[in-house]
């Protein structure tokens, strides 16, 4: 068939989850602005397509598709927020493969969250290429990519401060440091969909995510020698920023009454709530350190908080449901992030030049956290792990009025220039990123 001129059409497969699906439709936006013959199906969970197709802007070459939730009929959803994703898990591959049957639709690529291994295996008999996205960073997916490598050196479930100084650029990471599933917690469903991508991905025919190569760059480095076409195209949402209008709650105009760098900003992603007796810790602290704060706060502040603490705070403090984060993070009033360091997050702090102050929860969150203390050394790890008032006291003053503190912001406004450099007409994002588009109006 002589393709040339015709519409092409990639399938995508969205993980329908976390912060995961709202940066691959962002790509594919973007892909889609820049590429007009190629048409996209974004095969998703209804559920997930519903909450992002909501504005017909930007989406008339990308068609929603639906696949199956493998939830249990009359499912409701729990406290344990991993529930919903072990069922999904368990109807994966079965239910993109079906839905891409009933399309009855010929696809000429495959893009996918990087978790979707098997659609190399798909892409194969389809005879397309595959280009996998990952939604994290680039230690994240060296230590996913030499998963094999890191267990046949260190064995699975052994000392935690072990460190990886045969992995480049590992040398201040500790094997407790690791995502989960790499050498703990082995036999999780989700452990072997990490080990299967680190195998799978070596055969992309590219692989993009949501980083910049001057982030890490011996890291990067390992990791193209690893993989074919790696295309760090980020921080994306400076390419596509989240809409104006969402400051509902009128955030920024709260914090433009404050000091600058005064404020400390909390805020745990899209799935984390921490428990109950941190979140009392947290705000004991806040309370007493009398530094002012936004909380982008998930669930009942009145039950969740200590009794009488909104009362007592409220010339101090700002909880609302939701906060416009890049452009919270990016004001000049806020000096602090207390984060569960999601990569997203991680990206944002760097964006807006704001030091961490660290809580990491599950999956490569402890690399992350680790990273941003150890390497860039632009934040610390809550002492012990977990919230307490002493250790989230300390911390806070250690970023908000120590000279260490200064130091920490001047060594995150560094990489917040090399990220803009990156995004910039001639930067190296950009450059991956047009590459991109020319792989797919080339199929
Ligand atoms: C998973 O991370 P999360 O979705 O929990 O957290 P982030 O990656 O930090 O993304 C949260 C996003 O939600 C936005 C915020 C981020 O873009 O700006 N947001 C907001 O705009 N307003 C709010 O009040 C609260 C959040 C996973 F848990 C991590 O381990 C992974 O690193 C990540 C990416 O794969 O996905």
């Amino acid at each position: 068939v002589h393709r040339e001129n015709a519409q092409k059409h990639i399938a995508v497969f969205a993980f329908p989850f976390a912060t995961h699906a709202v940066p691959l439709l962002a790509l594919v936006q973007k892909l889609s602005e820049s590429a007009p013959d190629v048409n996209f199906s974004f095969f998703n969970t209804a559920q997930s397509n519903q909450s992002m197709f909501t504005k017909g802007n930007g989406f008339e070459r990308i068609e929603p598709r639906s696949v199956e939730n493998g939830l249990p009929e009359g499912f409701r959803i729990g406290r344990n927020p991993h529930e919903p994703v072990e069922y999904f898990l368990k109807a994966t591959p079965g239910n993109y493969r079906s839905a891409v049957a009933e399309s009855g639709l010929t696809f000429d690529g495959l893009i996918t969250d990087a978790f979707y291994w098997f659609a190399k295996e798909m892409a194969e008999e389809m005879r397309v290429p595959w280009v996998p996205y990952f939604t994290a960073g680039p230690r994240a997916l060296l230590a996913h990519v030499d998963t094999d490598n890191i267990r046949a050196r260190m064995g699975i479930n052994g000392p935690e401060d072990e460190t990886l100084e045969f992995l480049p650029g590992f040398s201040a990471i500790r094997s407790g440091d690791l995502p989960e599933g790499t050498v703990s917690g082995v036999d999780s469903p989700f452990a072997t969909l990490l080990q299967k991508m680190g195998q799978m991905l070596p055969h992309a025919s590219a692989v993009a995510m949501n980083s910049f190569e001057e982030i890490d760059p011996i890291v990067v480095q390992a990791l193209k020698s690893r993989l074919p076409n790696l295309l760090n195209i980020g921080p994306f949402i400076l390419k596509s920023p989240p809409p104006s209008s969402s400051d509902i709650h009128g955030c920024l105009k709260w914090l433009d009454q404050r000091p600058m760098s005064s404020v400390t900003y909390i805020g745990f992603g899209s799935v984390i709530t921490p428990p109950p007796h941190e979140l009392k810790a947290l705000a004991e602290a806040l309370e007493e350190c009398e530094f002012p704060f936004l909380w982008s706060f998930r669930g009942n502040v009145e039950e969740m908080l200590p009794e009488g603490f909104l009362e007592r705070t409220k010339e101090k403090g700002l909880i609302v449901p939701w906060v416009p984060q890049l452009k919270v993070l990016a004001h000049p009033s806020v000096g602090v992030f207390v984060t569960h360091c999601g990569w997203n997050s991680v990206n944002e702090s760097i964006i807006g030049g704001v030091p961490m102050i660290c809580r990491a929860f599950f999956g490569e969150q402890k690399l992350n956290q680790r990273t941003v203390e150890a390497v860039w050394e632009f934040g610390v790890a809550i002492e012990g792990g977990k919230f307490t008032k002493n250790g989230a006291m300390e911390a806070l003053k250690l970023i908000l009025s120590s000279e260490k503190g200064k130091l920490m912001r001047e060594k995150i406004g560094v990489l917040k220039k090399l990220a803009f450099e990156a995004m910039d007409t001639d930067g190296s994002s950009t450059a991956n990123f047009n590459f991109l588009v020319e792989f797919i109006t080339k199929l």
